[in-house]
């Protein structure tokens, strides 16, 4: 069983649950305001340089998992597809493309900004976005997309599926309580989850 499912952590498919995804035959479509449009093969996405961030997941629902995330930086697939200047959002499709989700530019260019395959050294399966997902660290987990089919680079933002359904679209990360699924206490987070790495 993976750290992530020992641990309870929440298991949310608003769009519902995809069913079995083959990892060896993903692909990503990256894809809008950029010199390279591309289509990456989980081989491709594999072989390049992998970082690994421990950081949380913090849910508006009011709960964190903390671990060692993996994956490649968004950073590094704006570089490859050549981002144009005029980028402003990146905006995410998760499988079936009915969940999606955009964050701005420089929240996808942080260092702890991933598309992820694996956490504390297992590879993700369905429940948790697997084969490969966004990891935001940053703002409210919504913006996290799981099992990432298409990455689109746009100069304009457009609300994604629970920003449609009254969550903010900024997703910053509230002063307030939350529970820490690693340990079950609840854990206070008087300046937001990740002050000390927006500061960064
Ligand atoms: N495709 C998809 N991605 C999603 C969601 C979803 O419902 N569907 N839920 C989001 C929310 S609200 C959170 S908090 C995290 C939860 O990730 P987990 O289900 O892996 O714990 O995934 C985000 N990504
Ligand atoms: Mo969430």
């Amino acid at each position: 069983m993976s750290n992530l499912a020992r641990m309870k952590t929440p298991v949310f498919w608003a769009e519902g649950h995809p069913g079995e995804l083959d990892r060896e035959s993903w692909e990503i479509e990256v894809s809008g305001l950029c010199q390279k449009p591309t289509v990456l093969s989980w081989d491709d996405i594999i072989n390049m340089p992998r970082t690994i961030a421990e950081a949380r997941l913090t849910s508006v629902t009011r709960w964190s998992v903390n671990g060692d995330w993996g994956g490649v930086k968004l950073s590094d697939i704006l570089d490859l597809v050549e981002a144009s200047p005029d980028v402003e959002y990146i905006r995410f499709w998760s499988v079936g493309k009915i969940y999606d989700t955009s964050i701005p530019v420089e929240i996808a260019r942080k260092e702890r900004t991933l598309l992820a395959y694996e956490f504390d050294g297992q590879l993700l399966d369905e429940d948790y976005g697997g084969p490969i997902r966004a990891f935001v660290p940053y703002l409210w987990g919504y913006k996290s997309a799981k099992s990432v089919v298409k990455i689109e680079l746009m100069d304009h933002y457009v609300p994604g599926y629970w920003e449609k359904r009254g969550y903010t679209d900024h997703a910053r990360i509230e002063a307030g309580r939350v529970l820490d699924v690693n340990t079950g206490k609840i854990r206070p987070i008087p300046d937001g989850e990740v002050k000390e790495f927006l500061d960064q």
